[in-house]
């Protein structure tokens, strides 16, 4: 049998690969996709290690609540339970009785039918997904100045095409490994890159320029940024005054921000700031990237807009090999946040409080536009409502781990618990299955067919290789099966290609138009671009075709250091890790070293702290205890901590962002000490 070329079940490079076996599959490279060319990091290598796990989940599970025992039962018994449930809850407390939380994991097809089934068979507004905890920020301020949100609105490679890119937030020589070789390729070229965040990380070291801010102060860097190009008369007037509209503001907004105040708040030298700005002066071609590192704050999106308008301001937004654009993060990040498991969309990108938007899809589903629900609540308050007077009672899960991703895991843990039901499809006894009532086996990646949106927006598609284990179905199955037993008044259909061709009609004519992409163009043209494979070259999409520079403000974390919490924690990720880490803590060749805090020898020697101690960081929220890694490359008034396992969100703030409702997983305030 040939191979089945497909693509990595895990980030939103979506690198392709070659599956060859019958049960267990095994990997080879794919050297013509040009995402990746035949690279691929540590964990697309091991991937199929999930295969052989004992782990694996193959029958349909029952909890007992008094015994906390499992029981294997049929499909029918499962799916009868959870119809039961669902019904029970809606009976006595209407519609949004039940919830839905969805993953920017699963494929396209998948996202479309829980948005569809959560809207059309449960009728509830209660659907959100965890890609409000990825890349949200960035997608409400690409809403904002460009009028639609593409994670990168260029393809990938045209980072090499940079004189300067400036990575904010982003470690990906750790968390995309294979996207590294473009910054040697520009640096090779006598281009020149730039990264900002509070650890020296690997990416960091292939860097030009390394500054370190305070975590949460990537905007008054910015603001300081944009200052000092207005001063050097650096803006490019012309195009601010063709292609976009409130720049006065935006100058305004930064009169204030000289270099020193800059220090002050960031704690990066002036003279550094100096130096980023006059390398963004005098270049041709200017790169911003932004990723986690700045976008997970209660003030990351407005941080976001902060460095669009240094972007805009240099008149590089449009231009190939320029811009600025977001590092989406998971495997269908974008795909994910397009077609309807949001609160407040519907496919295509449309929104739900749209009266033609709803005429339209709901056409396509076969429903009146009235049934459908408005919007509902952002993942962190749908979770935070659970099981209180007015919140959900009920809850399905697909493709997240909550318990160990959420901030403040604690607290929503202990909401999870207060459900009369939770439902949990998954391929591993998560966390969170761990805790719920039934647990649904599903398949995974090889054992299935269906389409990815990668970073780049470009729609790949994932083939079935190897055949699934007896006793497990599809989430495609398991949505029309419970749709079926619910009395939805339009049926689900299994079949992901036919899945792919209704979710195009959906999304006809919205932002992210997907009609024109078939399976067999994916095939022919090694994936497809929605919406072409450049955006911005002539216009915006706003009506007018300009885009909108925002002038914001610093408000900073919303938790500052204190006498008793007095230094900073960030979170973050390790290369051999993933997420949660429900798939790759189960993959035997990955190191699991378990979590760690990584602290500075100045406030490890403060503390009496040495290498390996294990140390108790607590904070308004929580505690957990982990050994030391003392290293020279993180600020001293900093400690990091990876959040793959359980205890890093024990302590995180579930403070949001206004706009985009993105917790602030990157800040709050801790409390660090030698422990036993
Ligand atoms: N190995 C691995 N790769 C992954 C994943 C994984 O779990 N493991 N997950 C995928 C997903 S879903 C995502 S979203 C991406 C995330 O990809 P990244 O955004 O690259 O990953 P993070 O480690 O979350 O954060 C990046 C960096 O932000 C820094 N940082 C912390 N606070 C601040 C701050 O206030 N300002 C700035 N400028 N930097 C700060 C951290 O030190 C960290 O090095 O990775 C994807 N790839
Ligand atoms: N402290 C801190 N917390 C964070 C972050 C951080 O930087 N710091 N980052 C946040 C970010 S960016 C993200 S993206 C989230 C991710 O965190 P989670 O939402 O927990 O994501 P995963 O670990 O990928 O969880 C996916 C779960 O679904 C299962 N799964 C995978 N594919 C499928 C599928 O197709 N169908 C079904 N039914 N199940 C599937 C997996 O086995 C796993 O149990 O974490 C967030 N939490
Ligand atoms: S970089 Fe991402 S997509 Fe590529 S092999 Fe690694 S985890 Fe998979
Ligand atoms: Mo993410």
């Amino acid at each position: 049998m040939s191979p089945v070329e497909t693509h990595c079940p895990y980030c939103s490079l979506q690198c392709g690969m070659r599956l060859s076996g019958r049960r267990v599959p095994e990997v080879s490279s794919w050297d013509e996709f040009p995402v990746n060319q035949g690279a691929l990091c540590r964990k697309g290598w091991t991937a199929a290690g999930l295969y052989g796990s004992r782990e694996r989940l193959t029958s349909p599970l029952v909890r007992d609540r008094e015994t906390g025992e499992w029981s294997a039962v049929s499909w029918d018994v499962a799916l009868d339970r959870v119809a039961d449930g669902i019904r029970a809850a809606q009976a006595s407390r209407g519609p949004d009785a039940v919830a839905v939380f969805g993953g920017g994991g699963l494929t396209n097809e998948k996202a479309y039918s829980l948005g569809k089934f959560a809207r059309v068979a449960l009728g509830t507004s209660q659907i959100d997904y965890n890609g409000r905890w990825c890349m949200s920020s960035a997608a409400s301020a690409g809403i904002r100045a460009f009028g639609v949100d593409r994670g990168l609105p260029f393809p990938l490679a045209d980072v090499e095409e940079a004189d300067v890119l400036v990575l904010v937030g982003s470690n990906l020589a750790e968390t995309m490994p294979p996207a590294a070789r473009h910054l040697d390729r520009l640096r090779e070229r006598g281009g020149r890159v730039v990264v900002i965040d509070p650890r020296r990380t690997p990416t960091a070291n292939r860097a030009d320029l390394a500054l370190q801010p305070v975590p949460g102060t990537d905007l008054p860097l910015a603001m300081g940024v944009l200052h000092l190009l207005v001063a050097q008369g650096a803006v490019d007037e012309d195009y601010l005054a063709a292609r976009t509209t409130g720049w006065d503001e935006v100058r305004e907004s930064v009169a204030s921000w000289w270099p020193e105040r800059v220090e002050r708040v960031t704690g990066i030298e002036a003279a550094e700031v100096r130096a980023l700005a006059a390398m963004l002066a005098g270049s041709p071609r200017v790169m911003v990237l932004t990723a986690r590192g700045a976008e997970q704050h209660s003030t990351g999106s407005d941080t976001v807009l902060a460095w669009i308008n240094v972007a805009l301001a240099l008149g590089m937004v449009g231009k190939r090999g320029a811009g600025y654009g977001c590092l989406t993060g998971q495997g269908n990040g974008q795909g994910g946040r397009e077609h309807g498991q949001k609160a407040d969309q519907l496919p295509g990108y449309r929104r739900i409080d749209d009266p033609a938007a709803r005429a339209h899809v709901a056409g396509v589903w076969g429903v009146e536009p009235d049934s459908l629900p408005g919007p509902g609540r952002s993942a962190y308050e749908l979770l935070d409502a659970l099981g209180t007077d007015s919140g959900p009672s009920a809850m399905l899960v697909f493709g997240s781990n909550i318990v160990v991703s959420a901030p403040n895991a604690t607290h929503v843990t202990s909401r999870l618990e207060a459900l009369d039901l939770l439902v949990v499809c998954d391929f591993v006894m998560s966390e969170t299955a761990a805790i719920a009532d039934v647990v649904l086996p599903v398949t995974q990646w090889a054992e299935e067919t269906g389409t990815m949106t990668n970073l780049e927006g470009r729609v790949v598609l994932r083939q079935k290789a190897i055949t699934p284990p007896s006793g497990v179905l599809s989430d495609l199955d398991v949505i029309a099966g419970l749709a079926d037993r619910l009395g939805s008044p339009v049926p689900f259909t299994t079949e992901p290609e036919e899945v792919f061709a209704e979710l195009g009609r959906a999304s006809e004519g919205g932002p992210a138009d997907y009609s024109a992409i078939t399976y067999d163009r994916i095939r022919d043209e090694s994936g497809v671009f929605w919406g072409g494979e450049r955006l911005f070259a002539d216009s915006f999409a706003h009506a007018d075709g300009r885009a909108r520079m925002l002038a914001v403000e610093h408000r900073g974390a919303a938790e500052q250091p204190c006498a008793d919490y007095p230094v900073h924690l960030t979170t973050g990720r390790v290369l051999a890790q993933y997420q949660s880490g429900a798939q790759t803590r189960r993959v035997r060749s990955l190191p699991d070293d378990g979590p760690f805090v990584e602290l500075h020898p100045l406030l490890a020697g403060r503390l009496g702290i040495t290498a390996d101690d294990s140390v108790r960081i607590s904070t308004r929220r929580g505690t957990m205890t982990a050994p030391a890694r003392v290293v020279t490359t993180i600020r001293p008034d900093t400690v990091f901590v990876p959040f793959h396992w359980v205890g890093a969100n024990r302590l995180t703030n579930d403070a949001l962002d206004p706009a985009s409702r993105m917790p602030e997983f990157k800040v709050c305030a801790a409390s660090v000490t030698a422990h036993g």
